[in-house]
């Protein structure tokens, strides 16, 4: 076998990370190389992520990883989280700073596309959540200028920046809103409806696509000689439920980070009435499979609550507000998390606040940070239990083992609460799942013959190899 390293590199709303995939004594060790934050920016445009921020990091990230690997790296793949693009220029690159999807132009939009066409038959179309971050609300919003251009979501564009090829690839693309489920292609009639041009497209390909050879600087150091680019399951909830060593039918997962994200894997999508007025999804997994799950609000909460309280001059941490929730009773009333209100950046106590207020519920001081992150990991609890019942009704499953993925898997009050809520087994998975998934992918593409779609059964041997991998930090 080759000898060769490979690296994932993981775009989070949070923070972003390159990591290396090393056989030692022909045994897979793993290194976070490069970690480094991320979050979107207010600017006079709009709420942006800062692409050269990101490129930097990854530009720093992808020289270290090569210092790391004499041995040279066999491939890289990119994954992210979903539904934000670029438009390309003439040379293929990005106008300007890609939008964040939490952006308030949307709400027109949406507003002005569902009088055009409706959210029910959209649904039927697509069978995904419907949901005002999607990409094609975001796309209804540009200029016609820019809706004439071509488009990219971000971790095909980063790929294509290497030098792969421009794609869409397939679980990414079924989040844009755009995918019809039956064709697994673009939905004329909704592109259509939205007067989305078809020819600013980019083609569409599997999770696991080789997509070229890495070029530019990167390619002159020895380590990059021939490293080849691929596509994973770029929406970086794919990867991480491609990362779970898991095999037999009894489980569900949440992968938890900026989002929860509550569901079960499936072989054929469901999208019946039932699912549809729940607004469940059924966007593409790796392999071919279904994920079906609901965005539940997450580890947002907390992190936008945080940055009130230290603009307010109180510094937490989450480990600390963890501790120090743990030892309050739990709260009498649970808010929605999922209220829209809750999903705008800002002001998070006070939005809470005016969520209770509106519910004829006491309000909770706001700078008593103890007794609001109790709140929200008691709520984000019982409002995963409830999700998984209707997932387990949809799916026609019996569920017996939760698996938890993702950063907010670290949280073992919030687990412990999710536990007692479920009544499921929970397992705690990898908190870096989207990237082991990420490699297990790239593993799979790399045994399989070119134009071969990889399988679920390669995917998990993959999972499960990597599982136990032992995880170094990097020497220096
Ligand atoms: C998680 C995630 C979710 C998607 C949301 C927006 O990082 O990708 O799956 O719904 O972010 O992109």
């Amino acid at each position: 076998t080759d000898p060769r390293a490979l690296i994932a590199i993981d775009l989070g709303a949070e923070s972003c990370r390159v990591s290396l995939l090393r056989w030692i004594d022909s045994k897979p060790t793993l290194t976070l190389v490069h970690r480094f934050p991320n979050s979107p920016r207010e600017t006079p445009q709009g709420l942006r992520w800062d692409l050269a921020h990101i490129k930097k990091g990854l530009h720093q990230g992808l020289t270290e990883a090569a210092a790391l690997a004499p041995e040279g790296i066999r491939s890289i793949a990119v994954d992210g989280w979903a539904v934000d693009y670029v438009r390309l220029n003439e040379s293929s690159v990005a106008t300007a700073d890609p939008y964040c999807y939490r952006d308030e132009r949307t709400l027109a939009s949406e507003a002005a596309l569902h009088k055009i066409i409706s959210a029910d038959r959209m649904r039927e179309i697509t069978g995904i959540g419907i949901l005002r971050i999607n990409t094609l609300y975001q796309q209804s919003a540009d200029t016609p200028d820019n809706q004439q251009r071509p488009w990219l979501n971000l971790p095909e564009y980063i790929l294509h920046t290497l030098g792969a090829r421009p794609v869409a690839e397939y679980t990414n693309a079924t989040h844009t809103q755009m995918i019809d489920l039956a064709t697994r292609t673009w939905s004329s009639e909704i592109l259509t409806a939205a007067s989305l041009p078809i020819t600013t497209f980019p083609e569409l390909v599997p999770p696991g696509t080789q997509l070229g050879r890495l070029t530019g600087p990167l390619a002159a150091l020895p380590a990059y000689k021939d490293t080849i680019l691929i596509a994973p399951a770029t929406h970086d909830t794919a990867s991480a439920i491609a990362g779970i060593p898991a095999h037999g039918d009894d489980w569900a997962y949440i992968s938890s980070g900026t989002w929860s994200l509550v569901g079960t894997l499936l072989e054929t999508p469901s999208n019946h009435p039932e699912a549809a007025a729940d607004n469940f999804t059924n966007l593409g997994a790796a392999g071919g499979l279904t994920c079906f799950h609901k965005n539940v609000n997450g580890m947002w909460l907390i992190r936008q609550s945080i940055d009130f309280w230290c603009e307010n001059g109180q510094t937490w941490t989450v480990q600390d507000l963890v501790a120090a929730a743990e030892k309050l009773p739990a709260p009498t009333d649970l808010l929605d998390v999922d209220d829209p209100d809750l999903l705008l950046p800002g002001h998070m106590p006070q939005r809470i606040n005016k969520q209770l207020t509106t519910r004829s519920l006491p309000k909770i001081d706001e700078n008593d940070a103890p007794a609001i992150a109790n709140l929200i990991f008691h709520s984000l609890a019982a409002r995963y239990a409830q999700v998984l019942i209707h997932i387990a009704l949809h799916s026609g499953k019996t569920f017996r083992r939760l698996f938890l993925v993702g950063g907010g898997s670290q949280n073992l009050f919030l687990n412990r609460l999710t536990e007692a809520a479920t009544g499921l087994q929970v397992h705690r998975g990898s908190q870096e799942s989207s990237t082991l998934g990420n490699f297990a992918i790239q593993l799979a593409s790399l045994e399989t013959p070119e134009g071969t779609p990889i399988t679920p059964a390669q995917i998990s041997h993959w999972a499960q190899v990597l599982e136990h991998a032992p995880h170094t930090a990097p020497k220096n």
